[in-house]
C-alpha cells in the first residue's frame, strides 16, 4: 500500500499482476454476456453519458432521465444482476475492512474518447464503508478534489492491475476521469478501459456497524 498524502485514500499500485487481470477480465466478460452494457443518461436532461455501465452483485447503479438510483435488476433486460466474482468479493475482504459483503459492483467502460465529469458517490445510504476501485486496460488521468465543489484537486495516473480504496474522510470527496490514455495497454482486446467499483449500499447493521473505521 503506498502513501498519497490524501487522508482515507489507500492506493495498491499493481494490486492485480497481469494473470490476475486477465481472469479479471474473463470474469467481467461473462457478467457483460449476461447483463449487456447500457448507456446511462442524465437525469432530467436525457444527456448520455460517454461511459457505458452494466453492474454484478445483489444492487446495481444506473441512471436515467427519472434519477440516479440503485436497482436490482438491468434497465434494459429486466434480469437480475449477475452474481459478484469470487475474486471481487475477496479482495472486498481484503482492503475494505468492514464486516459486511460488497453489494453492488459498477463496471465502467470508457471507449477511446470518454471521460467522467467531476462527481461525488452519494447515491448509497452507507458512508462509513468505503468504495474499492479496481482500474483495467488503458491508464486514466484520474483527478481528485476536497469534499466541497471548486477546491485545490491533484491528479493521479491510474494504471492496469492498479486498485485505490476510499474510505472515512475520503468517501465524500469530489473526483472524476479526464482521459483515457489509448493505446497504453493491451489487456482489452478492443482497446479502453475498464473501472469496477465495489460498494456497500444499504446502511451496516450489528457488528458490521460497530466495527467500521
Ligand atoms: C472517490 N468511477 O464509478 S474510480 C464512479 O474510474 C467513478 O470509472 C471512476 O467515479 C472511474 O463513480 C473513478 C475511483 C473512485 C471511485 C469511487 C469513488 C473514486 C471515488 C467514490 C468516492 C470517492
Ligand atoms: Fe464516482
Amino acid at each position: 500500500m503506498v502513501e498519497t498524502g490524501i487522508e482515507g485514500v489507500c492506493y495498491w499500485p499493481a494490486y492485480f499482476d497481469a494473470s490476475a487481470q486477465r481472469a479479471l477480465v474473463g470474469a467481467v466478460s461473462a457478467v457483460v454476456d449476461a447483463a449487456p452494457f447500457f448507456t446511462p443518461r442524465m437525469p432530467r436532461t436525457g444527456k448520455p453519458f460517454s461511459v457505458r455501465m452494466t453492474n454484478c452483485g445483489p444492487l446495481g447503479w444506473v441512471s436515467d432521465k427519472t434519477s440516479y438510483r440503485y436497482q436490482p435488476c438491468h434497465p434494459e433486460t429486466g434480469a437480475p444482476w449477475p452474481p459478484m466474482p469470487d475474486a471481487l468479493l475477496a479482495l472486498w475482504d481484503d482492503v475494505a475492512a468492514v464486516g459486511a459483503p460488497a453489494e453492488a459492483c459498477l463496471i465502467n467502460h470508457y471507449p477511446a474518447g470518454a471521460r467522467m465529469g467531476l462527481h461525488q458517490d452519494r447515491d448509497e445510504a452507507e458512508f462509513a464503508a468505503p468504495v474499492v476501485s479496481v482500474s483495467l486496460g488503458d491508464s486514466a488521468v484520474f483527478r481528485l478534489g476536497g469534499t466541497v465543489r471548486g477546491g485545490k484537486t491533484t491528479s493521479l495516473r491510474l494504471k492496469s492491475g492498479d486498485v485505490i480504496v476510499f474510505g472515512g474522510p475520503a468517501r465524500l470527496i469530489y473526483h472524476g476521469i479526464d482521459r483515457v490514455l489509448s493505446g497504453s495497454s493491451t489487456l482489452l482486446a478492443g482497446g479502453g478501459r475498464y473501472n469496477l467499483t465495489l460498494r456497500r449500499v444499504t446502511p451496516l447493521t450489528g457488528n458490521a456497524a460497530k466495527e467500521a473505521p
